[in-house]
This record gives C-alpha cells, sequence and structure tokens, in this order.
C-alpha cells in the first residue's frame, strides 16, 4: 500500500540574500512524504523565484497529479515515469523515492564552499577555521568589475594556499570581464578554480577564458536546452542545481557525462531548506566524492527543517511548527 503526505513550508530568510537584486524575505517550498510498507522518504520541491520557471503553486498542483497516479499504481515496485515534470518536482519527487527505496547514502559531505558576498575580513576568519583544502567562492558581477579583481587579487595574495571559485552569473560585458582580469596578478590565476558564467553569451565567456587564462565552468548553460557536457579548452566544471535541472537520475547521468569528459561536477544549492540540502550534501558524497560542493547557504535561513546540517546549530523545525502546514489534497 502506498501512501503520500504533502505540506508547505515557508521559513524567513535572511535579506542580506540578494538574488539577481530581488531581495528574498522567506523561503517557500513544498515538502513531500512517500511511504509504501516499511519504507519511506521525504523530499523538497522548492522552485526558486527569479531561477525556476514553474511557480510554487504549478509545482504543487504537478505533484498533487503524479501522486494520486502513483498511489492507483498500488504496488510498491510499479514505476512511475518522472519525465516532463517540471525540475523543482522531479528534484524533489525522485529525493523521495531514493530515500524510499534505500537508494540514497546516509552519509553527506558537509565540506562546502563558503560564500563571501564581498567582504574579505569575514572570509579570513572562515578559512582559518577551515579543514583540508581552502576554497572559498566569491559572488562576483554586483559591483564594480575592478573592485571584483582588486578583492580576488588580495585574497590570493595574502592566503597562499587559497583557491577561489567565482560566480558572475552572466553580468559582464566582455570590457568589464576585461577590467575583472586585469586586476588578477596572471601568477595568481591558476588558483581561480573556475569562474561560473563570466559574460552573457557562451561565446563571450570561452572568448575570455582564451585571451586570459582563467578557466570557466557552466551553471546557467546546464539549463538550456541546447545544452551538451562537452569538454574544451579553460573549461573546468559544471554546475548542477538539482532544483532547477530535474530528478536525481538526469542529474546522476550529467554528473556522469562530465567525469567521462574530465570535467568536475559541482552539486549546488537552490537555497533550499535544510532537508533539501542535507540530501545534495549525500548526493555530493556518492556521486562527486572528490570534488567540494557549492551548498554554503543554509546559514542564509533563520532554521532547519526536519533534517540537521552536520554542526549547524540553527534551531530545528518538525512537521508540527508554526512555519509548516499539511496541503489538504482531497
Ligand atoms: O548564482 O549560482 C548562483 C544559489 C541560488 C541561485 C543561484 C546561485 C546560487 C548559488 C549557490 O550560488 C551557492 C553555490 O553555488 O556555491
Ligand atoms: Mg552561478
Amino acid at each position: 500500500m502506498r501512501e503520500y503526505r504533502l505540506y508547505k513550508y515557508r521559513i524567513p530568510v535572511d535579506s542580506q540574500l540578494i538574488l539577481r537584486n530581488r531581495f528574498l524575505k522567506q523561503r517557500e517550498g513544498i515538502i513531500v512524504y512517500v511511504k509504501c510498507g516499511n519504507n519511506e522518504g521525504y523530499g523538497e520541491i522548492a522552485p526558486l523565484p527569479e531561477f525556476s520557471e514553474e511557480t510554487l503553486e504549478q509545482a504543487k498542483e504537478q505533484v498533487i497529479d503524479w501522486l494520486s497516479r502513483w498511489d492507483k499504481a498500488r504496488q510498491c515496485n510499479q514505476k512511475l515515469s518522472l519525465d516532463g515534470l517540471y525540475p523543482s518536482v522531479a528534484f524533489g519527487l525522485s529525493c523521495a523515492l531514493a530515500e524510499l527505496k534505500g537508494k540514497l547514502n546516509e552519509e553527506g559531505n558537509y565540506q562546502v564552499a563558503p560564500l563571501c558576498y564581498g567582504d574579505p575580513d569575514e572570509l579570513y576568519q572562515v578559512l582559518d577555521n577551515m579543514q583540508g583544502e581552502k576554497v572559498a567562492k566569491i559572488k562576483v558581477g554586483m559591483y564594480e568589475a575592478n573592485r571584483d579583481g582588486m578583492i580576488a587579487n588580495m585574497l590570493l595574495e595574502a592566503i597562499p594556499d587559497l583557491s577561489l571559485r567565482l560566480d558572475a552569473n552572466r553580468s559582464w560585458t566582455p570590457e568589464k570581464a576585461r577590467m575583472f582580469a586585469k586586476y588578477v596578478n596572471p601568477e595568481y590565476r591558476s588558483r581561480i578554480q573556475f569562474l561560473e558564467e563570466p559574460c552573457k553569451t557562451r561565446e563571450q565567456s570561452r572568448a575570455f577564458a582564451k585571451e586570459t587564462g582563467i578557466a570557466i565552468a557552466w551553471d546557467e548553460s546546464v539549463r538550456e536546452a541546447d545544452f551538451k557536457v562537452e569538454a574544451e579548452t579553460n573549461l573546468a566544471a559544471i554546475i548542477i542545481k538539482p532544483t532547477l535541472v530535474g530528478s536525481l537520475d538526469y542529474c546522476i547521468d550529467l554528473i556522469q557525462q562530465a567525469h567521462q569528459q574530465g570535467l568536475k561536477a559541482v552539486i549546488s544549492s537552490s537555497i533550499e531548506s535544510s532537508l533539501g540540502l542535507t540530501q545534495l550534501a549525500r548526493i555530493a558524497k556518492q556521486y562527486t566524492p572528490d570534488t567540494i560542493a557549492g551548498l554554503d547557504t543554509l546559514n542564509l535561513m533563520d532554521y532547519q527543517l526536519l533534517r540537521v546540517w552536520q554542526g549547524s546549530t540553527l534551531p530545528l523545525l518538525d512537521l508540527n511548527s508554526e512555519f509548516i502546514s499539511e496541503i489538504n489534497i482531497e
């Protein structure tokens, strides 16, 4: 016998979080619970405003429809395809089903690349406490390109064992990208693991990488219809944000293609709650064990939800909390 329940959550997030110049004050999403016999699983469906094409309401309608068909199929081993679902719905359902089937290992990779929004002093402290490989991620492209270049250069100069990941979210013209690079000492450029999507088009980003020797990574591109995983000069990695990309199986397929081509695959957050985020850490541990994931977004939130992120002291909400309500399906 199959059983399922859906919940809606809404948790406050730090309004400092800037997503393409839009302040996000709360994070909303759906928690899906599935059960068959003695096995159960949870998943999170949380379209990210400005990034996801589907709204939460559309996701809700779709998951209700899918689950009612799943329920009608009755037998635990009868499969129902996730093809054609919105990425957030496919990802959340596939995680719940993977837990149910025992296919997602418990152990997570909780070592993340600390996110730095431009205050280097803050970063010094975090890096001092970091074990192993020192990798930080800086959002660039929000202020002046030369300022970004100076900050990156200063950090690389001050901390000799630091490597950086930078993320421009396609915000630079070729001229601005050049401005940035001008301030980064050529000797340090190899310590930039990659710069995500420097320019508005892939062609411009490729030209930038060729000209400057700074490696790039695809993030937005991975979600475009014509995208294919293909090794190319100066391309270091693809960024996979499962909530924006799709089912676990599809993400695993992308990871395997990347590895076959000698590219890194970096599992990354779409600002999920600690439920989704810990599942991403488990996916990272299982499928990209040698790569630090891009999951440093829990602290943007005031609470954790159902699952504890290793080492976090944020208060934990359970299903009875005031921030969570069951969705009436009838
Ligand atoms: O710009 O890559 C982005 C999170 C949500 C939406 C967009 C982005 C992000 C992140 C997540 O940067 C953190 C990471 O990738 O390290
Ligand atoms: Mg990015």
